[in-house]
């Protein structure tokens, strides 16, 4: 390729290129390693770029009680692909991980990956719903959203700072030299 078709190329690219925020939560099977490893997993996935991830955070369970508390985090993604196929390579890191789906709801999951945003899209397919139904009351995803990207607005005008004055801690804490 010559240089102007290079340069159209990654023009294309870019103009192609959607942001999103990807949630991870694992309590079983040594979940700060499950998490370590799915942000490495992340940063290998096809036409993608890894550009940002927060702190781990330790948290309460939602849902059930009698599980582990949890190890979560958020990472930010540059991606070529178009949702479904971000989703695939998605749940391809889960089952490598181990994950097994089972019929409790909520119960305890070695690795979560969740499409939290894309972009300021909403999608309502089958498989995918964006913005993710329950971001907006979970404390552990709001925090660890907010220490990567303070300034987002959602797409319906609701700033991430509203929304976490209304959302407590709930005990969640960084982990320390995770
Ligand atoms: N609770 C916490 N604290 N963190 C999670 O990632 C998480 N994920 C879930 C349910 C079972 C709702 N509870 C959770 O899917």
């Amino acid at each position: 390729m010559d240089q102007n078709v290079v340069a159209e190329h990654q023009r294309i690219s870019l103009l192609n290129m959607a942001t999103c925020y990807i949630g991870i939560g694992s309590n079983l099977g040594e979940p700060i390693a499950q998490a370590k490893q799915a942000i490495a997993a992340l940063s290998h996935i096809d036409k993608t770029q890894l550009t940002n991830v927060s702190s781990l955070y330790g948290s309460k369970p939602m849902g059930p009680s009698d599980q582990p508390n949890y190890v979560n985090a958020v990472a930010k993604l540059e991606t070529q692909l178009t949702p479904i196929k971000l989703l695939d390579a998605l749940q391809h890191i889960e089952l490598h991980q181990g994950r097994v789906r089972k019929d409790e709801r909520w119960g305890p999951r070695t690795l979560d990956l969740d499409i939290l945003l894309i972009d300021d899209s909403t999608i309502d397919h089958p498989r995918l719903t964006v913005p993710h139904y329950g971001m907006r009351e979970r404390e552990f995803v709001l925090y660890p959203l907010f220490e990567i990207s303070p300034d987002l607005t959602l797409s319906d005008g609701v700033a991430l700072t509203q929304l976490i004055q209304a959302c407590p801690r709930n005990g969640l804490e960084i982990i320390d030299n995770a």
